[in-house]
């Protein structure tokens, strides 16, 4: 069998040398142009197939060097590859021992820790909560509450009023009302959070918006001792263990009896001091047991079922939880007021 190596060998390696030397990709595709595209000078030399006695030997002879040719030049393409990924890592590098930015952590307004600490309490005393509209109708909010138009008791909260009929709700009582509405009849255990509007001037106590979280509770059997004991356990668990109770005689149409709830000083333990005023005591809300009146209105039979409810200020309690001074901090968005807040949390 004939050797047609030789014929192909010089010129390839002289594409072997120029691939090795080549500095640039650039290079490379010069080269495959020149020799191995169809045109190329390597590619004709299968040209002289013709002339050759043992076509089969020739063509294998070609493709062999050929072959080696383009090993050569994946090798150095895949050199070249590297390098640029290299470079371009390098580029990239990200110094970690740098310092990182600084970021300004933002923080939460102690009014909203304190609404979440409410629902917990009282999560866990197996309540659900409940939410209802900001802007209600006015039977929502005075009339299935007893409270019916021209009442005097109407008075008692400076309302802000949208329309005849409509208006921002003063009290998150009216959201009792839909509770009971939509319960048809049935045993109710709720708390209603939310922000709450009256035509009250600013003070360091109050505030034209502000919030309450309503509790509600309806069954068979439900009476004055278990709203104490209810209220009790809230105090202990959101001020001090030995928080102590205290109902005062008071009157909202929508309970009867009513109570306003005086919890004793936490700061003091009930000796006297200008938490509580020299009084020993702390009143942090409204309640009393729902009135027949408007159990039946909301379809409740009052010879079978009672229940209780109460209202308690949330920016009242966070006031004393966390010895803020003014109620108006909370809505000034003044970032210091939340750091020192936050200092205060962390100590
Ligand atoms: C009521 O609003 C009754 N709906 C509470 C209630 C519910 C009684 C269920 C019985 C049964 P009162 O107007 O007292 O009651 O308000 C309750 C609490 O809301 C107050 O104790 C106080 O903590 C808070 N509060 C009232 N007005 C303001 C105000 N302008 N700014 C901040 N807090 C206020």
């Amino acid at each position: 069998m004939q050797n047609y190596e030789n014929i192909f060998s010089e010129l390839a390696e002289k594409i072997k040398n120029l691939i090795a030397d080549s500095k640039t990709m650039e290079n490379i595709i010069e080269i495959k142009n020149k020799y191995l595209s169809k045109k190329g000078e390597f590619s004709l030399l299968m040209g002289k197939i013709k002339e050759a006695e043992d076509k089969k030997a020739f063509g294998e002879a070609f493709n062999n060097a050929k072959n080696k040719i383009e090993e050569v030049l994946n090798e150095k393409v895949k050199e070249f590859e590297a390098k640029k990924l290299e470079a371009q890592l390098k580029k990239e590098e990200i110094d970690i021992t740098l310092p990182g930015n600084n970021i300004k952590r933002g923080s939460e307004n102690p009014f909203y820790k304190v609404r979440k600490e409410i629902e917990d309490i009282f999560i866990s005393m197996g309540y659900t909560v409940a939410t209802g509209p900001e802007v209600d109708y006015d039977k929502y909010v005075f009339e299935l509450l007893n409270i019916p138009k021209d009442h005097p008791a109407r008075d008692m909260q400076d309302t802000l009023y949208i329309e005849d009929d409509l208006l921002l709700r003063s009290h998150t009582s009216s959201i009792q009302a839909h509770v009971m509405e939509e319960a048809n009849g049935k045993p109710i255990k709720i708390i209603c959070p939310g922000k709450t509007y009256r035509r009250d001037d600013d003070d360091m106590t109050h505030s034209h918006q502000f919030a309450q979280v309503e509790g509600l509770v309806i069954d068979k059997n439900i009476n004055l001792g278990n709203l104490k004991a209810t209220l009790e356990l809230f105090a202990q668990k959101m001020f001090s263990k030995d928080s102590k109770v205290r109902f005062r005689s008071s009157f909202f149409p929508f309970t009867e009896p009513s109570v306003e709830v005086d919890i004793s000083c936490f700061n003091c333990h009930g000796k006297g001091c200008n938490v509580c005023k020299g009084t020993g005591w702390i009143e942090i809300l409204g309640a009393g047991m729902v009135h027949p009146n408007v159990l039946r209105m909301s379809g409740y039979d009052p010879e079978v079922y009672s229940g209780f409810a109460f209202g308690i200020g949330i920016e009242r309690v966070a006031m004393l939880r966390y010895g803020v001074d003014d109620i108006r901090r909370f809505y000034q968005s003044d970032i210091r007021f939340i750091e020192e807040f936050n200092k205060k949390v962390e100590d």
